[in-house]
């Protein structure tokens, strides 16, 4: 494991007490918005290779060019947009995707949270929730249950990114503070549509819930061990787009879910270990 040998050191003792206690950490303006456009502007590609494919089947007419992203997807594919899953992986695999990883000052506070080198996590997903839709309601659950019992020790810490603002009415998380402490625990599938991992409801302290609304920039960080859910978005104005992306403590295990080559390590932040290009990274996919 390498230690971090920088300097930046954007947290306060005040932020590290609340992460050591509650296990997240909701942190303002640690985005720049140049990168948030770069990640608007890949789904906004994805979501164009949508309404042609639907186009070419005959399956709609108006393609609705001039929409903006924030409804385009809703208003032109809304009602076929199940089939085409509850989050992307594979084709966002690009080079914004890549640059959101780098966000200052969000590595500085991974780094200060890992106290290593910051190192890249290879499961990160885009959200697209729209208004009334089950599918995209992701029930409680920790993303060491995603990657089993061998992550219990590591840390693998999510940056969940709106790229809307987003509050109760429209699909925002809520974490259990303090519940990273409870270990890995035991995770079955959801009967919704959505066929989620969630955990038993009895083991949610209500008192702890915290509900997060977040503006565009913000990054709400939490632990792989820490009990989170998305709500329900129940207003019919826009799409919450959203983007969860994740890191690792240098030299631990990553779970049960590998790059192309298992060795592969991303590092994107270090003074003593080569920095990984993104023909590298491109490689992995
Ligand atoms: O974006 C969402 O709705 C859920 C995100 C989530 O649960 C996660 O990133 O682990």
């Amino acid at each position: 494991m390498q230690r971090n040998e920088t300097h930046s050191s954007p947290l306060t003792p005040e932020q590290l007490v609340q992460w050591e206690n509650d296990g997240y950490l909701l942190l303002k303006n640690v985005v720049p918005e140049s990168i948030i456009n770069g990640v608007r502007d890949r789904f906004a590609i994805v979501v164009d290779g949508i309404i042609n494919e639907l186009k070419e089947a005959d399956t709609i007419d108006d393609i609705g060019t001039d929409l903006p992203f924030e409804t385009r997807f809703l208003k032109v594919a809304g009602e076929h947009a199940n089939r085409f899953g509850r989050s992307w992986r594979g084709q966002i695999a690009t080079s914004e995707i890549f640059d959101l990883h780098y966000a200052e000052p969000l590595i500085d506070a991974i780094g200060q949270l890992t106290g290593t080198d910051v190192i890249g996590h290879p499961v990160f997903n885009a959200r697209p929730k729209l208004p009334g839709q089950q599918l995209t309601v992701v029930p409680w659950h920790q993303d060491s249950g995603y990657f089993g019992t061998i992550s219990e020790k590591s840390l693998i810490p999510t940056a969940w990114i709106p790229l809307v603002p987003v509050d109760e009415t429209n699909g925002c998380l809520q974490v259990v503070a303090g519940s990273h402490k409870l270990g890995v625990v035991s995770h079955h599938t959801e009967n919704r549509e959505g066929k989620f991992l969630e955990v038993m409801d009895e083991l949610i302290e209500e008192s702890q819930i915290v509900t997060c609304p977040m503006e565009i920039g913000d990054a709400l960080v939490f632990n792989n061990l820490t009990l989170h859910r998305s709500l329900p978005h129940t207003t019919s104005n826009i799409i919450r787009w959203a983007i969860d992306i994740r890191y690792l403590r240098d030299g631990d295990h990553p779970g049960s879910i590998y790059w192309k080559d298992p060795d592969f390590k991303w590092v994107i932040k270090s003074q003593s270990q080569p920095l990984t290009s993104l023909s590298d990274w491109l490689e992995m996919w």
